[in-house]
């Protein structure tokens, strides 16, 4: 039996802390159990972030191990190396991949029935591993995957166009790196246009501000891992947001990273596409339109996860 109310967070390096400080602060759950290899620095976070219990509501925050998690709904990995400045997310692949599969296997031998949150790079591969791995229906194996980038691309296109970023409807597809893409064709802001919402903001919606911006989504970890050495609040908050979907059963749609059995022509490989998510999980992976350069882009993106998966050893 699972507990609705109980998340783990595996990994409490500086994405898993701000994860378990910003699901606090939401209090999207009552029960939060931190393991890190480093059970030092688990017990360090959970002490930390047990201080601002009396601000916010109750939550039971303990660093444990994997006994812990059997009953737990939501189970978040973040454990891995980070990117250092000028690596790309799939020069992690073989350092991740070897620590994904020694905690895949912690979580089936603790019997845990919850869903799989992959968030460590590169997270399309990782999420890939982590179903076949764990063996759970595809469903329960998922990936933050371009949650964040969409953000990203919703916060630029507001900034641009000077429109609040919730009222942007746009999404960031593929892989969660660098062959990723914008779906421009049916980018709107609040179903109008957004080359029809340029013109009425009189502001310039030419091919090369649309790539401009694009550009800047792409290399955005790049950009603030040269300033500050790590991204994380971002993602804290992106996946806070993908655990209430699930918590709630809100049916939600999210570009989280998924399983592909013959969507887009794809299959047998995870990417990031728009999909419904709620108690269950990824609920309907969703074939929205795109035009014929997007669906070619979707295409060399899968190639390059394909690619990377069959460097895996
Ligand atoms: P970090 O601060 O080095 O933390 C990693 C943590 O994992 C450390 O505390 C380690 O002790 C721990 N760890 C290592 N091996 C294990 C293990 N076997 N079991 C349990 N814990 C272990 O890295 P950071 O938190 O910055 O990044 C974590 C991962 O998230 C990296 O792979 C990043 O690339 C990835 N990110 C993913 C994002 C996304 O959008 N999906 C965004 C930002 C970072």
């Amino acid at each position: 039996m699972v507990n609705i109310q109980k998340t783990a967070i595996i990994g409490c390096g500086f994405v898993g802390s701000t994860i378990a400080y910003t699901l606090l602060q939401r209090g999207t759950f009552s029960e939060m159990v931190l393991i890190d290899a480093d059970t030092k620095k688990a017990e360090g976070e959970a002490m930390d972030i047990n201080h601002g219990l009396p601000f916010v509501h109750a939550m039971d925050i303990y660093a444990g191990d994997y006994d812990d998690i059997k009953d737990a709904a939501l189970v978040i990995i973040t454990a891995g190396a980070n990117q250092k400045p000028g690596e790309t997310r799939l020069d992690l692949v073989q350092k991740n991949t070897k620590i994904l599969r020694s905690i895949i296997h912690d979580i089936k031998a603790a019997k845990c029935e919850g869903i799989l949150l992959i968030v460590s790079n590169p997270v399309d591969i990782l999420t890939c591993v982590a179903l076949k791995e764990s063996g759970f229906p595809k469903e329960r194996v998922i990936g933050s995957g371009t949650v964040l980038d969409t953000a990203r691309l919703k916060y630029l296109l507001g900034e641009h166009l000077k429109v609040d970023s919730r009222s942007v409807h746009a999404f960031i597809i593929g892989e969660h790196g660098d062959s990723e893409l914008a779906v421009w064709s049916t980018a709107n802001i609040s179903g109008i246009d957004i080359g029809h919402f340029s013109e009425l903001r009189g502001s310039t919606s030419e091919e090369h501000v649309w790539e401009a911006i694009y550009q800047d989504v792409r290399d955005s970890a790049y950009e603030i891992i040269e300033r500050k050495g790590a991204t994380y609040y971002g993602i804290g908050i992106a996946v806070a947001r993908i655990a209430e979907c699930i918590i709630r059963d809100s049916h939600a749609v999210l570009p989280i990273s998924v399983f592909l059995s013959g969507q887009y022509g794809l299959q047998g490989l995870c990417l990031s596409i728009p999909t419904v998510v709620g108690q269950n999980g990824a609920e309907q992976v969703l074939e929205i339109e795109l035009d014929a350069k997007e669906r070619q882009k979707l295409i060399e993106s899968a190639e390059e996860i394909r690619k990377t998966l069959s460097q895996i050893v």
